[in-house]
């Protein structure tokens, strides 16, 4: 594919990654006229959809909300299949946009960024690959995803172990056949979650080891009727207008209720729709108070409880299964397909690591603190170095050779999730601070590609050289974000959210809560006053 690229060691903008916020940044920037290219680490374009290929992996907002909007006509011509998509669905659609816009001439795959110094002479970013390749910029756009560099658990011994080990976020592309083996599952996230079932289809025996339970539900995924798709498409303008001013970049209806007002039978019944219908957004804002208020939220968490009860037949493996120590939504809950329903199974075991916790991995399998499990394969199902870890795997430097490391050694600090002081023309799209993660990417991926295309366009206009955020406004932004954080069940929760599944990471809610559509129109409102909060250089005399 590499055969198609220009090779240019000049250009207007770097971006960084070709998941869907760089290919659609691509798509955007050459529009404008940009010599733009774009540097892959994986061999095609998909992102987290390209690596995360492990057993049961799907996006659990529906598909038809989880595409694209800026295309009407790529909208129209493009069919999903089933409610939620699986990830090979989601490749073949990323893979259908890249033909359909010609994206991969200006795509270098196999290609990882490396470092990348802001020259302030010259004004320009200098970015290097490992591939030796030194390409210099006007604009770095870091389109690196919030969950793409994988975290292994924290054990010693994986070098020694005689099996194979998968981590499901760098899943091999031919696939596991784990037929007639014996495979331990280390993590209960969502990969884990969407990966049990699939993997004990197949498994002789299947040992899950759990660190801390997770809340989830079933997805009740099913193939799209012919009907709803037409009439989606009918409607698609009026429903994307819908996602964007959304709390999550999913519609639903707003809570006008306390739980704690409402009475049980009320509550159930409001929690069985949203159980029901398969939506996490539902069951998350059921309630006005279901993320602020602890005991509110525990009559979400209770229910799901219940559910778990009812499913699993051992009481006391429903007990481990059942999430008792933080709220409901302040982890991010899952969509599942039988997850539950799995640990009925003879040949699946659960292991309670709060109890028994993980001590190292051996030549033959894994030893907690009271027994040794012999393995065929073990799957690390163990996370990410969530949203600030792609980022920080760059070496990246800014005005006077400060490294964005050090900048924030005590957390990330970002003006809107898209900008940082001090590292002129360097835009991340979803950003720390930014909805990010706590929305529907797509419609947050596609604000922030809107918002960094229509900047580069104002500074042309104006003859202006270079964009970075002042100190005063990237520190107003951080302690909002804080604020508003602080105002919710969030940081009361050792998440990834908070950086707390990474060993010495600062713990700093990474995310903005105020909702999809506030921050919206915070973004817009910056622009209308003159993109306050940002200073330009001006192009110097030619
Ligand atoms: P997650 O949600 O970070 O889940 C990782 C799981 O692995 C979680 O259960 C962790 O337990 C467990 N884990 C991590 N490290 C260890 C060690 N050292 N020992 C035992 N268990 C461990 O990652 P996913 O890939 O499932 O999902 C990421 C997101 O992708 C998901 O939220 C969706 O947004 C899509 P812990 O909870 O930390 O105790």
């Amino acid at each position: 594919m590499s055969d198609h690229t220009t090779k240019r060691s000049n250009v207007d903008a770097v971006i960084v990654g070709a998941g869907f916020a760089g290919m659609y940044q691509l798509h955007t920037l050459r529009e404008l006229g940009l010599s733009t290219r774009v540097i892959e680490a994986g061999s095609d374009v998909g992102g987290t959809w390209y690596w995360n290929r492990y057993p049961g992996a799907r996006c659990d907002v529906e598909s038809m909300s989880y595409s694209y909007s800026f295309s009407p006509e790529l909208e129209q011509e493009w069919t999903w299949e089933e409610k939620y998509p699986p990830q090979p669905e989601i490749l073949k659609y990323a893979q259908h946009v890249a033909d359909r816009f010609d994206l991969r001439r200006d795509i270098t795959f196999d290609t990882r960024v490396s470092r990348a110094v802001y020259d302030e002479e010259a004004r320009r970013w200098s970015v290097s690959t490992d591939t030796g390749e030194t390409i210099s910029a006007r604009f770095l756009i870091m389109a690196t995803g919030c969950l793409s560099r994988p975290k292994a658990p924290e054990i010693p011994g994986a070098e020694r172990f005689e099996g194979a080990i998968y981590h499901t976020g760098t899943w091999p592309h031919e696939g596991v056949d784990f037929s007639g083996m014996r495979v331990g599952v280390i993590g209960t996230g969502s990969s884990g979650i969407q990966s049990i079932p699939v993997i004990a289809e197949q498994a002789r025996e299947l040992t899950v080891f759990q660190r801390t339970p997770n809340y989830s539900m079933p997805a009740h995924n099913r193939p799209l009727e012919e009907e709803e798709v037409a009439e989606m498409k009918a409607n698609y303008r009026e429903w994307r207008e819908k996602q964007r001013m959304s709390g999550f970049g999913v519609p639903v209806p707003l809570p006008t209720q306390s739980a704690l007002e409402a009475t049980q039978e009320e509550r159930d019944a409001t929690y069985q729709r949203g159980w029901d219908a398969g939506s996490l957004t539902e069951l998350i804002t059921s309630f006005t108070d279901t993320l602020t208020d602890r005991e509110a939220n525990e009559t979400a968490a209770e229910f799901i409880r219940g559910r778990i009860r009812e499913i699993v037949d051992d009481p006391e493996v429903a007990e481990a299964l059942s999430p008792r120590s933080y709220p409901m939504g302040t982890k991010r809950p899952c969509l599942d397909t039988n997850y539950y329903q799995t640990f009925n199974e003879a040949h699946v075991e659960l292991v309670n690591l709060r109890e028994t916790p993980l001590m190292e991995i051996t030549p033959k399998g894994v030893r907690t603190s009271d027994q040794e499990r012999e393995f065929d394969a073990i799957v690390f199902a163990t996370g990410f170095d969530a949203m600030t870890g792609a980022l920080l795997a760059v070496d990246i430097r800014g005005e006077g050779g400060r490294s964005l490391r050090d900048k924030w050694a005590e957390g990330p600090r970002t003006y809107l999730g898209l900008m940082i002081a001090g590292f002129p023309n360097l835009f991340t799209i979803t950003g720390p601070s930014s909805p990010s993660v706590l929305s529907n990417m797509m419609v947050s991926i596609e604000q922030h590609v809107e918002w960094i295309t229509d900047c580069i366009a104002h500074m042309r206009e104006n003859d202006l050289r270079t964009i970075d955020p002042t100190v005063e406004a990237e520190d107003a932004w951080v302690s909002h974000v804080e604020m508003v954080g602080d105002a919710t069940l969030y940081p009361q929760t050792d998440s990834w959210y908070m950086g707390a599944n990474v060993p010495g990471k600062p713990r700093v809610f990474m995310a903005y809560i105020g909702g999809v559509g506030v921050y919206r129109e915070k973004c817009d409102e910056v622009v209308a006053n003159g993109y306050e909060g940002f200073a330009f250089h001006p192009s110097p005399a030619a």
